[in-house]
C-alpha cells in the first residue's frame, strides 16, 4: 500500500522556558517521529516541523524568577532544547523559534489579513489588574482555584489539574503571580476573535474530518456543546509580537495566536534555508497537502479549533487533516509535575542510557488513547525481556551463527521446509500489520507487531536448532541462517522508525550502504553469497543498581522541591569558583542614620576591620535604630559600589527574610575584618 500525498508534520512547539522531560518526549514528539520516518521510508514527501514558543507568560515568568531578561531564557532553552532532540534521534526537518523576524512579520501579517476583513470585534472589558506591579495580569500571571475541579493552584489561562481551559476572571480567590497580591478589575481594550460567530462554519468542516481519535474529537465536541465564546488576540504585555495596529500601543498577540503560526513560518524558513524560498506555498496552501499536528491533550482546543478558525477565515490555508493528540503520561504512578521534581528530565537520562532505548520503553507506553503510567522498573522489563532478550538476542545469534559456520556469507535457500517458509511468510505478514498500524497511528501496535517478527525469528530459530543441524543436516542449518537474516534485514527497516541507532548498526552488520525503502521490505531481500559482519550486541541489558539508582534519583529530587513548602524554592547550583568570589566579612555598626525622603532606607557606617564603610541598607522598618550601634553584621564587601538616593553605598549587609518578609541580621560574634567562607 503506498499513499503519496504530500504531507507537513508538526509537533507542539515547546516553550523556551525551561528543559524537557519525558511527558514531553511522550506527549508531541516521539509519535510524530515514528510516523514521519516510516513515511519518509516509504518515499513520501513529508516535512516535520517544530521550534520553540519563545512569547506567552511561561517565558517571562521563568525570567523573572531568574532575574533576567526573557531573552536570555529563551536563547538559553531554545538550544538546549534543539539539541536534546538532536540526541533523541526527533528528526525534525527545521526547529524554529517565534522571536525570529520572519515569524513577527508572518503573525503580523495574519493579524492584519484578518483585520482588514473585518474579522475581529474591539471591545473594552474589565480584567485583572495588579496595581503594585502596574499591569495587567493575562494568563499565568494570575493564580486562583479551578471552577471545574477546585485545584488550588489553577492558572488564569488554563487548569493544570483538569485541563480545562479558563479566563482570568474565572478563576476562584485570584492572586497575582508576581506580588500574591488580590487583583482589581480595571477597564482595557483588546481585539477579539468571535469564534462564536463562526461556529456554525466550523462545525461543516469538522464534519469532513474522518478518523479523529475519539478523545480528541470529544473534547472538541465538548467545547462546541457549551458554545464558542469571543477569545481576545492581544494582551497588554511588552514581550511578544507587537499588535500591527496604530491604536494597540504597549499590545502583543496572545502568544496562542501567534505561536501556532510558528509552524508557518518554521516552514518558510526551511524553505529558504533549503534554497527554494517559495515552496513552503507548497506545504501550507496547496489542497493537495495533508497537515497533521502532533500535540498533547492540553493543547487540543487551540490546535482543532482556534487555530483551525484563524486559517479557514484567512482563507488562504491549509487545515489539518488530522490532529492525533496523546493524552498524559505519569510517572510511577504519579502525576510528573516539574515544581514537585517529579519528572525525568531528558538530558539527564542521556547520561545513563541511549536514546533508542527510551524510544522503544516510552513508545510501548504512549498514552495515545489514555493517560498511561511510565515506571523504570518497567523500562528494564521491555529492555531486558524484550529488546535484549528477543530483538538483540535474535540478530546476534543469526549474525553470529553465520559469521562461524557459514564464513560470514549469506547462505543459499535450498529446499526450504515448511517452518521455514512459514517464517518467511511472517515477514509479508508483519510488514502489512506494521504499516497498517502506522497508517492508522496506532505507534504501540505497529512496535508490538515489529516486535513480534522478532519474536517469531527467535522461536524460529530456536526450533530449528542450527546448533544440530549443522553436525547432521547442514542445509537446514543454512536455510535457518538464510530465513533469520531476511527477518533481520525486514527489521532493520520495519524497526528503524522507533529505534533508528541500533537498525543502522544492525544494517551495517548485514552490509546495508543505505536503508531499503519500506515498499522493498519482503522475504527476500538479502542476495545469497554477500557478506555480513559481525558487530556490537545490539542492546545490553539494564541492571537493577541501574534502576534503583534512577528511582533515588527521582525520590531525593521530589523530597527536596516542595512546592507547598512556604520557603522559596532553592536555587539552582552554582560552581565552587563563583562562590570563592564573594568576599564577606564580619562588621560592625558604629553609626546609622536615616535617608531623606525614603522610609526603607538607612545610611550605616560599618566598620569591617580593614576599613570603614558607608552602606546604604533597606532596613528601617525592620530595625530598632537606637539598638544599631555596636551590631555585628554579615557584610558583601566586594560588591561593586552603587548609588542609591544619591548615597554611595559601598557594600551590602546580609539579612534573613522569614515567609512573612520580615528582615534579621545574619549575626556574627567574631571580630570586625573575619572572613566569613
Ligand atoms: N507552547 C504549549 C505547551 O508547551 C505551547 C504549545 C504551542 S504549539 C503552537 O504546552
Ligand atoms: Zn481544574
Amino acid at each position: 500500500m503506498s499513499y503519496s500525498k504530500r504531507i507537513l508534520v508538526t509537533s507542539a512547539l515547546p516553550y523556551a522556558n525551561g528543559p524537557l522531560h519525558l511527558g514531553h518526549l511522550a506527549g508531541a514528539y516521539l509519535t510524530p517521529d515514528f510516523y514521519v520516518r516510516y513515511k519518509r521510508l516509504t518515499g513520501a514527501d513529508i516535512v516535520f516541523i517544530c521550534g520553540s514558543d519563545e512569547h506567552g507568560v511561561p517565558i517571562t515568568i521563568a525570567a523573572e524568577k531568574e532575574g533576567v531578561s526573557p531573552q536570555d531564557i529563551v536563547d538559553r532553552y531554545h538550544e538546549i532544547n534543539k539539541k536534546v532532540f538532536e540526541d533523541f534521534g526527533i528528526s525534525f526537518d527545521y526547529y524554529g523559534r517565534t522571536s525570529s523576524k520572519v515569524h513577527h512579520q508572518t503573525s503580523q501579517e495574519i493579524f492584519t489579513h484578518l483585520y482588514e476583513k473585518g474579522f475581529f470585534k474591539k471591545k473594552t472589558e474589565k480584567q485583572l489588574y495588579d496595581p503594585k506591579s502596574d499591569m495587567f495580569l493575562p494568563d499565568r500571571y494570575v493564580k486562583g482555584t479551578c471552577p471545574n475541579c477546585s485545584y488550588t493552584e489553577a492558572y488564569g489561562d488554563q487548569c493544570e489539574n483538569c485541563g480545562t481551559s479558563l479566563s482570568p476572571a474565572e478563576l476562584i480567590d485570584p492572586v497575582s503571580a508576581l506580588s500574591g497580591e488580590k487583583p482589581e478589575l480595571k477597564e482595557t481594550e483588546h481585539w477579539y476573535m468571535p469564534l462564536g460567530d463562526v461556529q456554525p462554519k466550523f462545525e461543516g468542516w469538522l464534519k469532513t474530518r474522518k478518523n479523529w481519535k475519539p478523545n480528541v474529537m470529544g473534547q472538541v465536541k465538548s467545547w462546541l456543546n457549551d458554545g464558542l465564546a469571543d477569545r481576545a488576540a492581544t494582551r497588554d504585555l511588552t514581550w511578544g509580537v507587537p499588535v500591527p495596529l496604530k491604536d494597540a500601543k504597549g499590545k502583543v498577540l496572545y502568544v496562542w495566536f501567534d505561536a501556532p503560526i510558528g509552524y508557518i513560518s518554521a516552514t518558510k524558513e526551511w524553505a529558504e534555508l533549503s534554497g527554494n524560498p517559495d515552496e513552503w506555498k507548497k506545504y501550507w496552501q496547496d489542497e493537495e497537502t495533508e497537515l497533521y499536528h502532533f500535540i498533547g491533550k492540553d493543547n487540543i482546543v487551540f490546535h482543532c479549533i482556534m487555530f483551525p478558525i484563524i486559517l479557514m477565515e484567512h482563507g488562504s490555508y491549509v487545515l489539518p487533516e488530522n490532529v492525533p493528540a496523546n493524552e498524559f503520561l505519569n510517572l510511577e504512578g504519579k502525576k510528573l509535575s516539574t515544581s514537585r521534581g517529579w519528572a525525568v528530565w531528558l538530558h539527564e537520562y542521556l547520561e545513563d542510557f541511549s536514546p533508542d532505548l527510551l524510544r522503544y520503553a516510552l513508545g510501548t507506553t504512549l498514552p495515545e488513547s489514555k493517560d498511561s503510567d511510565f515506571s523504570w522498573k518497567d523500562f528494564q522489563v521491555r529492555v531486558n525481556n524484550e529488546l535484549a532478550a528477543v530483538l538483540g538476542n535474535f540478530v546476534f545469534r543469526a549474525v553470529s551463527f553465520t559469521q562461524k559456520f557459514a564464513d560470514g556469507k549469506i547462505p543459499q535457500l535450498v529446499d526450504p521446509k515448511k517452518t521455514d517458509t512459514e517464517a518467511l511468510q511472517s515477514i509479508n505478514t508483519q510488514k502489512e500489520k506494521v504499516t497498517n498500524a502506522f497508517e492508522s497511528f496506532k505507534f504501540k501496535e505497529a512496535i508490538t507487531e515489529a516486535m513480534n517478527l522478532a519474536r517469531i525469528g527467535n522461536k524460529y530459530f530456536t526450533e530449528t536448532e542450527p546448533w544440530k543441524t549443522r553436525n547432521d543436516d547442514l542445509q537446514s542449518c543454512m536455510n535457518t541462517l538464510h530465513v533469520s537474516l531476511q527477518i533481520c534485514a525486514a527489521l532493520s527497516v520495519l524497526m528503524e522508525p522507533i529505534l533508528p541507532d541500533s537498525m543502522n548498526e544492525l544494517r551495517n552488520q548485514l552490509g546495508y550502504k543505505e536503508i531499503p525503502n519500506w515498499n522493498t521490505v519482503s522475504d527476500s531481500m538479502l542476495i545469497a553469497g554477500s557478506s555480513i559482519n559481525l558487530g556490537e550486541v545490539l542492546f545490553t541489558k539494564v541492571e537493577d543498581e541501574q534502576i534503583e539508582s534512577q528511582i533515588s534519583k527521582l525520590e531525593e529530587r521530589s523530597a527536596t522541591s516542595n512546592p507547598t513548602s512556604k520557603f522559596t524554592p532553592l536555587k539552582t547550583d552554582i560552581q565552587f569558583d563563583d562562590f570563592m568570589k564573594l568576599d564577606i566579612r564580619t562588621g560592625e555598626i558604629l553609626e546609622a542614620e536615616a535617608i531623606k525622603k525614603s522610609d526603607k532606607l538607612l545610611k550605616l557606617t560599618v566598620d569591617i576591620g580593614v576599613e570603614t564603610r558607608t552602606i546604604v541598607s533597606g532596613i528601617a522598618k525592620h530595625v530598632d535604630m537606637k539598638n544599631l550601634k555596636g551590631q555585628k553584621v554579615s557584610v558583601v564587601a566586594n560588591l561593586a559600589p552603587k548609588k542609591l538616593m544619591g548615597v554611595e553605598s559601598q557594600g551590602m549587609i546580609l539579612m534573613a527574610e522569614d515567609t512573612e518578609g520580615n528582615l534579621k541580621f545574619v549575626d556574627t560574634n567574631a571580630e570586625p575584618g573575619s572572613t566569613i567562607t
